[in-house]
């Protein structure tokens, strides 16, 4: 987070923290868990929130114990569903990147770092609520229910890819899980999901809507649109940034210049809150607030998601060109695996036996799912979703122009 300039230039130009063969360290934080009051999320002010903007809501503190006011003291079998579906995505993952490496499939991302964004925030929410996601919040559709095989057909673009190979692995979209297609270029999701929330409001409807954009793509106009929209109408929505670090190699130095993301949403007069996003405990607390001023009439909450993208940002990334390589060791806010796990064994709920037999059942699933979804062909072997589909399921009539080419095309 500490900004520093490059030399030589007049023009100020940010710099990462860490280049390769730099050691990283970062300034430990000195939030605690119980450091912020819990307003009344149906009557607070976005004056109210400053220090909850400025500051960072943590409830699992450094001893693997949970406390203060933002606390939402949920049962163990909640917390264990919790970890259950970030193991199910980091071991999912990791068999999908394998596959990409072998030619399986074209293209992928990882949510590695970040497993407990969506997942948390999900579970706070209700099942009628919207998700317009970006790809790094696959891990909302396990908690919708959805089945790992038609997960990984998308993936493939294989004949069983419920959107036909019409987008980039990753992409995914699931409509029984109110899970809207995810959109390549970054951002557009932000003000759409706003026109949504703004939508069920004026329908009446116990609806609210959630949406994620990143650090580097909060630097584009969609995110100030939505949080304008968002701000006037009073639209039940839950606005996240999820300040990861990097927007693939570009630090989030170059996305804004004071280093925050939280405080930007305060003088749009949006209750504003910055959260230890790989505490498992913090983000669910604070999502649930979100949704409960949402839902009462009281607006939007913008969310600054503290996290980091341990990862390459994609398969075709590799981030020792740019960064430091013990960067994500290093990162104050550890591993939302691990410190969820550690929590539960603290409390009595967990063993590191529990964990080891949870990660070997995982990993048969994974591998079933994946055994069972390449039946239906994948990249290097086909088959591939018919030709037609290219021009199918976007008009009702298909206009002239595309109806010639559909002509060529199956003559062909
Ligand atoms: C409008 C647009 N510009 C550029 C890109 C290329 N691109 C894809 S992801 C990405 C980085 C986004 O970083 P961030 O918003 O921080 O999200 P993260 O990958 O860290 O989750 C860029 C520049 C794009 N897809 N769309
Ligand atoms: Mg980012």
């Amino acid at each position: 987070m500490a900004r520093k300039k490059k030399e030589g230039s007049g023009l100020n130009i940010p710099d990462a923290p860490f280049r390769p063969g730099e050691e990283a360290i970062f300034e430990t934080w000195s939030w605690k868990p119980g450091d912020l009051e819990r307003p009344d999320p149906t009557k607070c002010t976005a004056e109210d929130t400053v220090p909850h903007a400025q500051g960072l809501v943590r409830v699992l503190g450094d001893n693997d114990k949970a406390s203060g006011a933002w606390n939402p003291k949920l049962n163990a079998d909640e917390l264990r569903e919790g970890l259950e579906h970030m193991v199910r995505l980091r071991i999912f993952d990791d068999r999908m990147m394998k596959m990409q490496r072998t030619g399986k499939l074209s293209f992928y991302m990882r949510s590695f770092g970040e497993e407990c964004v969506a997942i948390a925030q999900t579970m706070a929410l209700e099942t009628q609520d919207w998700i317009f996601p970006s790809y790094r919040q696959p891990g909302a559709q396990f908690v919708r229910g959805r089945d790992m095989v038609s997960m990984i057909c998308h993936c493939l673009g294989n004949v069983e890819d419920n959107i036909k190979g019409r987008q980039m692995p990753v992409h995914y979209s699931y409509r029984d899980g109110r899970f809207i297609s995810i959109s390549s270029p970054v951002g557009t999701q932000f003000s759409q999901a706003v026109g949504v929330a703004m939508a069920s409001q004026y329908k009446k409807l116990d609806e609210v809507t959630i949406t994620w954009i990143g650090d580097g793509a909060s630097a584009e106009g969609d995110y100030h649109y939505a949080l304008n929209f968002a701000s006037i109408f009073k639209a039940p929505v839950i606005l996240n940034v999820v300040n990861n670090q990097w927007a693939i190699s570009t630090h989030a130095n170059f996305a804004t210049a004071s280093g925050e993301f939280a405080t930007r949403g305060l003088p749009y007069g949006l209750a504003s809150i910055r959260v230890d996003g790989n505490d498992f405990l913090a983000l669910y607390a604070v999502t649930k607030w979100a949704r409960e001023r949402a839902a009462s009439g009281s607006g939007a909450t913008h969310i600054e998601v503290l996290t980091y993208r341990a990862g390459a940002h994609s398969s075709s990334d590799d981030p020792s060109r740019y960064r430091s390589s013990d960067e994500h060791t290093k990162w104050p806010g550890g591993d939302p695996i691990e410190r969820l796990r550690d929590h539960l064994i603290e409390i009595g709920e967990w063993s590191a036996k529990r964990q080891s037999g949870l990660e070997d059942r995982i990993d048969s699933e994974v591998m079933s799912a994946y055994k069972e979804a390449v039946k239906y062909g994948d990249l290097a072997n086909g088959p591939y979703p018919e030709a037609d589909t290219i021009f199918t399921e976007v008009y009702e009539e298909m206009p002239w122009h595309l109806k010639e080419q559909f002509d060529e095309v199956m003559e062909g």
